[in-house]
Formats: C-alpha cells, structure tokens, sequence
C-alpha cells in the first residue's frame, strides 16, 4: 500500500483548493475567484485500493512585502519539504511572469519529486496549454507535466496515477473515511468566510478574518449553537457586510447555515452573526496569529 504526504503549491487562483476538493470529492478547502482566499494549510485525504494521500493545500504564493503576504508566504515555504510530493498547480490563463519563476525555483530547490499540472484546461486553447507545459517541462525535465481541469474533473485521474506512482510504500496516517483534519471551528469560520468573500468587490475579502466566538453542541437535544462575527478593519466597512436593510447579511447567514447544517444532519442549527470593525487587525501580531495558527 502507497501512503504519501503531498504539498498543493501554485499562485494565488490557480485552482489548488479546487483541486483537493475535487480529489477529495468533498468541499475542504474554501474557493472563490478572488486571489488569496486559502490562508492556512487545510489538509485534504483521500483514500482507494492504492493507497492513501494527504494533501495539504496552501495559501498561493504571492510576491509581497506585506504583513499578512508574508505570513501566507511562510506557510506555503513552510510546507514545500514537509512532504513526500508536490502538487505544482499552474493557472494555464495566465502567461508566466516572475512570481511563477520564483515559485517553480522554490519547488525545484526543495528536491522534493513533483506532479506539475497546467490547470483550467477547460478554456485553454491547444497552443496556451502546450505553452505552459513548456514552462513547467523546462523546469522540471524529469517529472511528469500534465493538463487538467479541476474545476471540470477532467484529467485528475491521471493525476492520481502520477502521485500515486511517486507514492513511497507505507501505512495509512488517517481512517479511511476521513477527508479532513481540520476542526470544526476552523471549518465553520471558513464557511462563513467564504460566503461573506463571494458577495464582495475585489479588495473587500482580505480586510475580512471571521471568528467563532462560540459554540455549543447538544448530542441528546440535537442541537447546535454557534456564534461568529465576521471582523473588517474600519467601521465604514461595515455597511457593506451588512446591506441594505441588512440584505446582504441575511444572505450570508442563509448560505452559511446551508452548509453548515450538512455538517450536523439531523441537528437543529442557531446561528448568529455580527458584523465587527477590528482596525488594523491585518498588521497585529496578536491577530495574525490566531489566524496562522
Ligand atoms: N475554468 C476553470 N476555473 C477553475 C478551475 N479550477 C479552479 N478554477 C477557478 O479559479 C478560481 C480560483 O480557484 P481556487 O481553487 O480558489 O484557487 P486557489 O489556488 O486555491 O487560490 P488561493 O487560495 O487564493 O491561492 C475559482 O473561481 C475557481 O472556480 C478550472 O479547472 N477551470
Ligand atoms: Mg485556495
């Protein structure tokens, strides 16, 4: 039986979060059109007769001097010889610059064997495509450089076969019916994140960090409590979460209770949430973190 650990790397957008939750076949990580969305190191499992792989899917690696940029940045550096394998996600839409170069240097110097895969195949045209598999073949001569679309599911099983084949031997580090680690505030916050990011313009969604200020679960009375607020950084941004005549928070909190009440079927859901102004909480260390924890 194959068991291996497997980084998801790539710049912001590129699709890595959809990835490992098309893998996974299960809504891990949280995505969104907007770059940055993934923060932490969220792991995803999954496991057939080959074996099992975890990945870890990572913040996009972005260049940037900022506070917060270098805290993600960290993460994702942090990650890249943590594992048995690197899954180097490229968004074929995008021409290679020097943060794709920068990243594909990080990769290779790491000596860790890769899977690099051109994403987005789905609206790529023939020749995009084969340009960006030059890229990654001139990069990485030895490795398997594929096409795919993980939003689409096409070409992901071939992706297995790849990561499944540089698996080393080992035993399973998870119960087969597991497809996360993390726990369930943290999911619960990037749930309510994320619907939150998708009702907001570009710039809107870093000034956003949600917090589970409570949480309370019943077994015998089938019921769940949960209080969140959705923190911005100045009190003028409030109103944006909030809508016209609180349009936009009910909607949020709408969504939001759909998909946590998956996670408790059969429970009774109560979920509250307000709306907070927290400046300056993207340059406080105290803040960051809690958030990269
Ligand atoms: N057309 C197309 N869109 C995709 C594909 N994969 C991902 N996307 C879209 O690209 C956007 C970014 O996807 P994510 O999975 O959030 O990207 P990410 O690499 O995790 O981004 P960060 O967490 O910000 O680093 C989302 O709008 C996805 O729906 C794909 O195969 N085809
Ligand atoms: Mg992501």
């Amino acid at each position: 039986m194959k068991a291996a650990t497997v980084s998801v790397i790539g710049r912001p957008s590129a699709g890595k979060s959809t990835i490992v939750n098309t893998i996974t076949g299960m809504k891990v990580s949280i995505t969104s059109p907007t770059p940055q969305t993934t923060r932490n190191k969220i792991r995803g499992i999954y496991t057939d007769q080959r074996g099992q792989l975890v990945f870890t899917d990572t913040p996009g690696y972005h260049l940037s001097d900022k506070e917060i940029n270098k805290r993600m940045q960290d993460v994702t550096v942090s990650s890249l010889s943590d594992s048995d394998m690197i899954l180097y996600m490229l968004d074929g839409t995008r021409t290679p610059g020097k943060e794709e170069e920068t990243i594909a240097e990080l990769v290779k110097q790491s000596g860790v064997p890769v899977v690099a895969v051109v994403n987005k195949a789905d609206i790529l045209s023939a020749e995009k495509t084969e340009e960006a598999k030059a890229f990654l073949r001139s990069h990485f001569p030895d490795s398997a450089v594929l096409s795919a679309s993980a939003a689409k599911d096409e070409g992901i099983d071939e992706v297995l076969i790849e990561l499944f084949r540089l698996a080393p031997e080992g035993e399973m580090m998870y119960d087969e019916s597991m497809y996360t680690d993390q726990d369930l505030e943290f999911r619960l916050s990037e749930i309510i994140r994320e619907k939150t990011i998708s009702s907001l313009s570009d710039e809107m969604p870093h000034v956003i960090y949600v917090e589970i200020e409570d949480m309370e679960y019943s077994e015998e009375r089938k019921e769940v409590w949960v209080r969140a607020v959705i923190n911005v950084e100045r009190d003028g941004q409030k109103g944006m979460i909030v809508g016209k005549g609180g349009s936009n928070i009910r909607r949020i909190r709408k969504e939001s209770f759909a998909e946590i009440r998956r996670i408790f079927p059969g429970s009774k859901l109560n979920l509250d949430l307000r709306v907070k102004a927290d400046p300056k909480w993207r340059t406080s260390g105290k803040v960051l973190s809690r958030i990269f924890r």
